[in-house]
């Protein structure tokens, strides 16, 4: 009877869920409605120019494929950006293409991109575990992984040289879930040299270029739970994060910032918690370094279809996490992953059931402004001035 009973309830609240839906209404009925939150920006000023009077820096990574192709976007980049960051182009993937072989013209194109249009540069990044050509494995072993990663660093940061704001010297080296000693990743460096190739790469980061800042970049340090089974939590990373940072500053390491990836999860915003967040950036900023948010964007696939809807959700993440992030002083910087949605990895790797295009970024695929951008600008404008 009871079972039957609760059936029936159950029943019935499908009913009226579905009937809901099939109206269109079911997404703004729901918790994730978001519409009292006002997205005001005041005036027409763009991002970069309220980051910038706050002493902030605004930029986004931008490809060489987009920029060199696209002129409408390529107008429009350098309006609201004060920097290009090159990503892919710079990678080990992208740079060489053979051990002895490096191939800047993409990389120089960029750079030569951002001067002519007066934004600094910046780099991504010399050593990951990831984004490793093909003929990797098979060239390089503990034998001579000590010179391959200092040659490439002295020649790809020393090419450079003078033209760049900042290079994430080592990127995602930090993975508690491995059981690695330190917390460190599984990654082919650990395995050919130990514990201290991420100081080796500063250290050859610096001599290379001795005026770049240089940034060790970490992502998910805002995200409470675990992503998956076997992932780290938030809270194991960060404090992982922390140790390393104090190992190298403790080293006397020239280590400048650290990055904080902002891949947000427009669906999973719960996990953010913004007292933890912030107490883990007065730790950083209290070991003299500095902080910039690296690759900033939303995941929307999860989100529902209603692009209004969907647009407040992914509006509400940029602004909640800058708010938290951005009230500690030390942040010098913020940088979204794509300025359009025009142009985002998400569309491949996060793409929506109901094959809608995904929208996780500042301006739409025309190039327009969405509520993303006013919640950036929103929050550069409530920021405390550096
Ligand atoms: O967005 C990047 C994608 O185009 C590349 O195929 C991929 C592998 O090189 O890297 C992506 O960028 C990653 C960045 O380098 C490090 N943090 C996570 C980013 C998203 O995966």
């Amino acid at each position: 009877m009871r079972k039957n009973y609760l059936l029936t309830r159950r029943g019935l609240l499908c009913l009226c869920l579905g009937t809901l839906a099939s109206i269109g209404t079911l997404a703004k009925s729901t918790a994730f409605n978001n519409q009292v939150r006002d997205f005001t920006a005041v005036g027409e000023a763009s991002l970069k120019e309220r980051a910038a009077a706050k002493g902030l820096i605004y930029g986004s990574v931008g490809k060489y494929r987009t920029l060199s192709s696209d002129a409408e976007f390529s107008s429009r980049f350098p309006q609201e950006c004060a920097m290009l960051v090159a990503s892919n182009e710079l990678k080990w993937r992208g740079i060489r293409p053979s051990p002895d072989r490096f191939d800047f013209t993409k990389g120089d194109w960029l750079a030569e991109f951002a001067s002519r249009h007066n934004m600094l540069f910046r780099g991504h990044t010399l050593v990951w575990h990831n984004g490793l050509p093909e003929w990797f494995q098979e060239k390089v072993n503990s034998q001579n992984a000590e010179r391959m990663l200092v040659d490439h660093i002295k020649k790809v940061a020393g090419h450079y040289a003078g033209k760049i704001h900042s290079w994430d010297v080592v990127n995602e080296a930090v993975y508690p879930t491995h059981g690695r000693a330190e917390g460190l990743r599984d990654s082919p460096w650990l395995e050919f040299l130990g514990l201290d190739y991420i100081e080796l790469a500063f250290r050859a980061a610096r001599e290379a270029d001795p005026k770049a800042l240089l940034v060790y970049n970490e992502n998910h340090l805002w995200y409470e739970g675990q992503l998956r089974a076997n992932t780290p939590t938030g809270e194991a990373k960060r404090t992982a994060v922390l140790k390393l940072l104090e190992r190298l500053k403790s080293k006397g390491t020239p280590i400048d910032v650290l990055g904080i990836q902002g891949h947000l999860r427009g669906h999973q915003l719960d996990q953010l918690h913004p007292k933890k967040l912030r107490a883990f950036l007065t730790d950083v900023a209290n070991l003299d370094l500095k902080i910039m948010v690296t690759e900033l964007d939303v995941r929307d696939h999860k989100l529902p279809k209603d692009i209004d809807v969907r647009d407040r959700l992914v509006a509400k993440a940029y602004e909640d996490f800058l708010s938290v992030v951005l009230d500690e002083p030390a942040v010098m910087a913020v940088f979204t992953w794509g300025l359009s949605d025009r142009d985002t990895w998400l569309s491949r790797v996060a793409r929506r059931k109901d094959g809608l295009p995904v929208r996780p970024l500042p301006l739409d695929a025309q190039l327009n402004r969405k509520l993303a951008w006013n919640a950036m600008a929103r929050a550069f404008d409530n920021a405390p001035m550096r």
